[in-house]
């Protein structure tokens, strides 16, 4: 037996299950969401526990969603409830009353856990009590807090380097949380914080920041009730941000169009019935996209060239009605340069390599030609790809050109992920911290800063495998299942002398582990904080720039779990004793207190602690959506970016294959088997196919296949996959993530920002040969 398959399984394990298929949809939402919603968090958690927490969810003075950074309405909130039916999958999952406590893991061994798939795994309940796995150990047991600390403590002031340890943080920790985490990891010594965002929106923050000169998008909630034109391209939002699509239909009934680009037909982008609407539950469907442009995988650059070139072509017709002079005058460079440069493409060659009809391209521009109130939304479609920082500097030039910037119904809009991405990196949790920050810390807390950059999350996992880190500590995430080439990954882990998770729930990451393995269970978000008797309020920053106040409603599942922020007090006591010059119980015992110092150290939090007590919190400074752009590099201008196509040279057995979200999942925490509206039923192992290349490879429809990555002459492997016959540009295939992540080189990352190119996998596909 090789070693590989003595060790706890890093995959799900390759099991089929019952696939049926139905017609993809048309449109989302309805009454079929509520439902679904409903039956979840009543299944999990119970008629009272459940309802309570739905009713306050996303209220003003309730708790953050903890599903999507979308923000919440300023005034006009639902009175029932702000939420969507995956937010409310999101809520049952935490809020479940099954617990797994000690006796769970001494009758369950971390490789039979290790055999069962995400599905399985995470349906078993909150985690309920510290555990510790020791080294030779098959099974986790109970282990004291103050034990766990001290064990975490000596492996960290063992190190040679603080520099051999690794700092992960997920995108649900709170504002305060992760401040005083980021503190404890600079303090011990080292800037190897990778987080969640490195996988995400890496790619947005490392282009705006450059080009606009903050790495964040500028629109609000209200610009999309009233503008002209929402381009959406690469981003599902029926799936993944539902309550976007609220904000869709109440743009589009003021008159806005909309334009889709994707490579699939997805229903929340065709079609919206709003469940909090008589007209949604009578089945009155809003029509979402006017035009829908079924790109090819990465096919947006040449794209959005086109669409340049035909409204140049539109401008030099009639001078002054197409671009913006004046915005382009004063507040751009390269301008001229980057005319010259578009000379050189086509639009039909562009055409080409977008996969889109000309034809088409041409009605898109037609659409955009005379309005200047623009909104571009895009997601991970965008940003996880080589070229993912150049194709957003794309966006930046066509939104330049327009005017569609600084001013209302226009701008920019990424939309993020995880419900406090955006302000984990506001709070300082990045491996290549700004000078500036570094200094205010040593200013405020006394201490001299690591200046070195750390590791993000593709070094993160190379230095495991190098023999460079000897500690991974993750606050949150599955950072095994989430990161790319997961063999390598874990690999990585297993290297490691400790692993230790800070986790609501069971997942892969506490069962591939190092030597020593610790699970540190926390509070969920919907969970009462309660320090001192008292519940206690965390804030986040939504997409959109808005810090909100957040305070749990439920009653904790478990009187052995302990909040983020009292954890990294506790570990830095334990870990830095007296050289600490923090004093960690001030913050543990009083968040006003964090929010203090952070008003103190990050611009923009002034008067944080009364502000974030006012209904709907309030905006983050950010000059790029008052048109002012900060470009220390451009003089404070955004410059005009020369960029190049992707290339992409396909051999004549191999696909193109994009890794998507179901309608089912928070990325690894799988909810359930259905993708409801693409109309997959009961399966995961799936790979979408255009009917046209199933024939021409010689496959039928439910074939089991076995597909295969070779990047760097390595071969990678995801076995026994069904065949599913899908509406997808020829040669392009999509599959779910992360059953595919095993197939994501390692070395296959967006230039600039190291982002997983986890939208862009070179596949082949044969007929699965079943092993052993
Ligand atoms: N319910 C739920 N909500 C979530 C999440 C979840 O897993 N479940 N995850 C959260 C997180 S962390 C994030 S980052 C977001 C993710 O939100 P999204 O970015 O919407 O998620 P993905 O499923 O990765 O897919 C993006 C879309 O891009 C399309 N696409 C794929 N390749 C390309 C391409 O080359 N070009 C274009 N134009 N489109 C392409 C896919 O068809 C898909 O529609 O959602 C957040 N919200
Ligand atoms: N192939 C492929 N890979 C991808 C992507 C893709 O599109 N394709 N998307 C990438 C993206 S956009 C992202 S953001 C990453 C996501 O990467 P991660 O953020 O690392 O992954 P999640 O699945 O969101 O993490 C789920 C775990 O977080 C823990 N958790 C949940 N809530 C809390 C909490 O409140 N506190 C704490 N401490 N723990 C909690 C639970 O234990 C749960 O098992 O994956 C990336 N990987
Ligand atoms: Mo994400």
């Amino acid at each position: 037996m090789s070693k590989e398959t003595e060790n706890p399984a890093a995959e799900n394990p390759e099991e089929l299950l019952d696939l049926t298929l139905t017609a993809p949809k048309k449109w989302a939402a309805g009454i079929p969401a509520v439902n679904a919603a409903m039956v979840d968090v009543i299944g999990e958690a119970g008629v009272v526990r459940g309802m309570e927490a739905l009713f306050h969810m996303n209220k003003k003075g309730g708790f953050d969603c903890s599903s999507c950074a979308w923000p919440d309405p300023d005034d006009d909130r639902s009175p029932i409830a702000e939420y969507c039916e995956n937010g409310a999958k999101a809520l049952a999952e935490e809020a479940t009353t099954k617990k797994l406590t000690a006796e769970f893991f001494a009758q369950n061994s971390v490789a039979d856990l290790a055999k069962l798939n995400d599905y399985e795994i995470g349906k078993k309940g909150r985690i309920a009590q510290p555990v510790y796995l020791p080294k030779g150990g098959t099974h986790y047991q109970a282990i004291s807090w103050d034990l766990a600390f001290k064990k975490i403590a000596e492996q960290l002031n063992s190190l040679t380097s603080p520099n051999e340890a690794a700092f992960y943080t997920s995108g649900r920790t709170s504002n305060e949380a992760s401040f005083m985490y980021q503190l404890f990891v600079r303090e011990f010594g080292t800037n190897n914080m990778p987080d969640c965002s490195n996988m995400c929106h890496e790619s947005t923050s490392a282009a705006l920041a450059e080009v606009i000169g903050i790495g964040k998008g500028t629109v609000k909630l209200e610009d999309f009730y009233d503008t002209d034109v929402i381009m959406i391209i690469g981003q599902n939002p029926g799936t993944n941000h539902p309550r976007m699509l609220s904000a869709l239909q109440k743009g589009k009934e003021n008159g806005a169009k909309i334009i889709a680009v994707n490579p699939l037909f997805e229903a929340g982008l065709m079609g919206f019935r709003n469940p909090q609407q008589v007209k949604g539950v009578l089945g009155i469907t809003t029509q979402l996209a006017d035009l829908y442009l079924q790109v090819k995988i990465n096919g947006d650059m040449a794209l959005i060239k086109a669409i340049e070139k035909l409204l140049y072509a539109a401008e030099v017709e009639h001078p002054g009605t197409v671009f913006d002079h004046e915005l382009i005058k004063n507040k751009t460079i390269g301008y001229t340069a980057f005319l010259h440069h578009l000379e050189k493409y086509n639009v039909d060659e562009l055409a080409v390599e977008a996969g889109v009809p000309v034809r088409q391209i041409k009605e898109a521009a037609e659409m955009l030609k005379n309005k200047s109130r623009i909104i571009i939304c895009w997601a991970m479609g965008v940003t996880q790809h080589v070229n993912g920082v150049d194709t957003i500097k794309e966006i930046v030039n066509l939104t330049m050109l327009k005017g569609s910037i600084g001013k209302p119904g226009a701008g920019l809009c990424p939309v993020r992920g995880h419900s406090n991405v955006q302000g984990n990196r506001t709070m300082m949790i990045y491996d290549k911290p700004y000078e500036k920050q570094l200094d205010k810390l040593k200013e405020i807390f006394g201490f001299e800063p690591p200046r070195n950059h750390g590791y993000d999350v593709v070094d993160t996992i190379k230095a495991m495998n190098d023999g460079k880190l000897k500690v991974f500590f993750a606050m949150g995430g599955n950072f095994l299942s989430a990161t790319p080439d997961t063999l390598y990954t874990a690999e990585g882990m297993r290297k490691m002398k400790l692993t230790v998770n800070i986790s609501t729930k069971l997942n892969r990451s506490h069962l591939v582990h190092g030597e020593e393995s610790i699970i540190l269970p926390t509070l969920a978000r919907s969970d009462k904080d309660i320090v001192r008797g008292e519940v206690q309020l965390v804030s986040c920053e939504n997409s959109m720039g808005v810090i909100q106040m957040s305070k749990g409603v439920l009653d904790p599942i478990s009187d052995n779990l302990l909040n983020e922020t009292r954890i990294v007090c506790e570990l830095a006591k334990a870990t830095l004793g007296s050289r600490s010059v923090v004093d960690w119980d001030k913050y543990a015992k009083n968040y006003d207190e964090v929010r203090n110092v952070i008003e103190r150290v990050i611009p923009g939090f002034d008067n944080y602690n009364k502000r974030v007590r006012e209904p709907g919190g309030f905006y983050l400074p950010n000059a790029a959506r008052e048109g002012k752009f900060e470009t220390d590099d451009y003089d404070n201008k955004v410059p005009f970016t020369l960029t190049e196509l992707p290339e992409h040279k396909l051999a004549d057995d191999e696909y193109m294959m994009t890794s998507i979200r179901s309608h089912d999942q928070f990325n690894t925490t799988i909810y359930g088997l259905d993708d409801r509206y693409r109309g997959v039923h009961n399966e995961r192992r799936v790979i979408f196919m255009n009917r046209k290349d199933i024939q021409k490879g010689g496959f039928k429809e439910g074939d089991q296949v076995d597909l295969f990555n070779y990047h760097g002459g390595r071969e990678r492997v995801a076995r026994l996959f069904v065949i599913v016959p899908y509406n997808i540009p020829e040669r392009n295939t999509a599959a779910y993530y992360p059953e595919t992540n095993v197939l994501v080189p390692i070395d296959s990352v967006a230039i600039k920002s190291n982002t997983p190119t986890s939208k862009l996998i070179f596949i082949k596909i044969k007929k699965h040969v079943p092993q052993n």
